[in-house]
């Protein structure tokens, strides 16, 4: 960023990052007996502990500095007042107004949204009491018993996770199934086993004209045709539409009855909690997605409101900013101690990598600092047994989001306590780690000493909230997409754009009447490829 307020909380934070890179986690909670409970959040029902983090008051003063002098202030602001902030697409950025209440009023050009969005809510809500009472009846006249979302990216990621979260609360006479990959065997092996009759098809695509969610779309239209007699009518009970784009649905053959429409100022990543969250409110009722956006608001509500120094959203940012940039850390790990958080990290990677994932700043300059961190993880306990060992012993350094419930969803036998026992425990041997004195007073041989040594200083959050519930999961959505905002605005880069995204959608254009056409076609690629497709070509055939 050119402006010197930013320049000179970034040098600040250099030199006191030198310092830091020589303290240990150890020292810091020796110095400060109350540092576990002091350094630690509470807000809407989701407690933070960043204590275990190499952090002092020192650091979260000049990290806050540099939120402030970056303008995050005024961009969370410009947000919320639906400004254009997706400069490069020249767009309103607007995921807030999906769960704003009735009664706010957020303008773009001049128009209230809001009205709008409750409009489509109220209308996917009777749809979907009709899909869970049994009254809308298929072609044949049964009842749907299966949902099949097809969409890619931000039309299926999300679904995909809050059907996978919120699966305690879904009605489980229903099915409900994701079709994203052009691969066949996603489609075949999704349908092989549903009676056409009994199935509902819900097209999501913001666009509708995305490869992979047309062709399989196409293929269910006549998987569905084929199953029930060839009657063109049945496409009317068996497909609805999300989508921005009336016309392509209307050609698709969709009755617009059954579409469900979002807007430009909504991004794919964003739009778990818009139309595209149709499958979603199918499978756990209207009255559960709509405590789902309570969350996702008061999530809001709190990044809009709170002072940074204790804004959930803004100190994840930051924290996570400050390894990526002043310590060299190349990735985030999100370990859910949570079976049902499965498909979590998945969807984050999603969030915080297409967001911001980004070499230029607004103005088109090369960013000078590193920007977008590369997000993974798997649910605990799983990964403990497997790249657990590189967090603790490598030679890296892996920020961990470590996210546990106080109450389970199953309770069974003694299986939660051992659940977060172990995430205490992971934390805590992550942050202190075995000294070789320890390791040698447990007995150890002299030459095995340094392979049990552990060194420590490896820092964690720790997310801790009451219990899974759709209203968490809202805030659980909204604390990282506003956390992947704050950087962003640090970063000075544009987080709703996705140009790496679009580049991929008309590659694969051109190559496709090369590998289909009947006579050996011209090739004019290089080397590489022009072999592939020509070896490909001979093999299949
Ligand atoms: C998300 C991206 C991308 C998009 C998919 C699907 O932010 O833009 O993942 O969601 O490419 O696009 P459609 O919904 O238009 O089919």
């Amino acid at each position: 960023m050119s402006n010197a307020k930013p320049a000179a909380a970034w040098k600040a934070l250099e030199s006191h990052a030198a310092t830091m890179s020589k303290t240990h986690l150890r020292q810091l909670f020796a110095e400060d007996r109350k540092r576990g409970e002091r350094m630690a959040v509470e807000a809407v029902g989701l407690y933070l502990d960043y204590s275990k983090n190499r952090v002092t008051d020192e650091t979260l003063r000049l990290l806050v500095k540099l939120a402030e002098d970056s303008g995050v202030r005024d961009r969370i602001d410009a947000m919320f007042r639906g400004e254009k902030i997706n400069v490069t697409e020249k767009r309103a950025v607007l995921h807030v107004a999906l769960r704003a209440p009735k009664d706010a009023k957020i303008l773009v050009d001049g128009k209230d949204v809001v009205p709008e969005v409750h409009s489509v809510l109220d209308r996917m809500a009777a749809f979907s009491n009709r899909i869970r009472s049994g009254e809308w009846k298929g072609h044949t006249g049964k009842r749907i018993r299966n949902i099949v979302n097809i969409g890619i990216g931000g039309s299926d990621l999300g679904p995909v996770m809050a059907y996978e979260a919120l699966k305690h609360y879904t009605d489980r006479s229903l099915d409900c199934r994701f079709v994203s990959n052009i691969d066949g065997t996603d489609f075949a092996e999704a349908v092989r086993d549903l009676d056409p009759a009994e199935t509902l098809f819900i097209v999501s695509s913001k666009t509708f004209t995305t490869l992979e969610t047309m062709t399989n779309a196409r293929t269910a239209r006549a998987w569905s045709l084929a199953g029930l007699g060839g009657d063109e009518s049945s496409v009317a009970k068996h497909f609805a539409a999300v989508s921005t784009n009336a016309a392509e649905v209307t050609k698709f053959g969709i009755d617009v009855a059954n579409m469900f429409g979002f807007w430009d100022w909504v991004g794919g990543r964003y739009s778990m909690d818009s139309a595209i969250g149709l499958s979603t409110m199918i499978a756990i009722g209207p009255e559960r997605f709509r405590e789902m956006l309570s969350g996702f608001r008061q999530m809001d509500e709190h990044f809009r409101t709170a002072p940074f120094t204790s804004n959930l959203p803004v100190l994840m940012g930051l924290l996570s900013l400050w390894y990526n940039d002043f310590f060299g850390a190349q990735t985030v790990a999100v370990l859910p101690y949570e079976q049902y958080l499965k498909r979590f990290p998945a969807y984050l990677q999603q969030l915080t990598m297409e967001s911001n994932g980004k070499h230029v700043t607004l103005e088109g300059t090369p960013v000078e600092h590193e920007t977008g961190p590369i997000y993974w993880g798997e649910p605990g306990t799983n990964g403990q047994h497997s790249f657990y060992q590189l967090i603790h012993q490598g030679t890296r350094l892996i920020p961990c989001d470590f996210i546990a419930f106080a109450k389970p969803l199953n309770v069974v036998g003694r299986h939660h306590d051992m659940l977060l026992a172990n995430v205490f425990a992971q934390t805590e041997a992550l942050a202190f780690g075995k000294t070789p004195e320890q390791v040698k007073a447990e007995g150890t041989p002299d030459w095995l000493v340094p392979h049990r040594v552990f060194e420590g200083n490896r820092p964690s959050n720790t997310i801790l909230a009451e219990r899974l519930t759709p209203e968490t999961l809202g805030k659980l959505v909204a604390l990282y997409e506003h956390a992947v905002f704050t950087q962003g605005v640090i970063w000075n880069i544009d987080s709703f754009d996705q140009w790496g995204v679009e580049l991929g959608k008309v590659l694969a254009q051109r190559i496709i009447p090369e590998l289909e056409s009947s006579s050996e076609p011209a090739l004019e690629h290089d080397s590489s490829t022009n072999t592939l497709i020509r070896r490909y070509r001979a093999q299949r055939s």
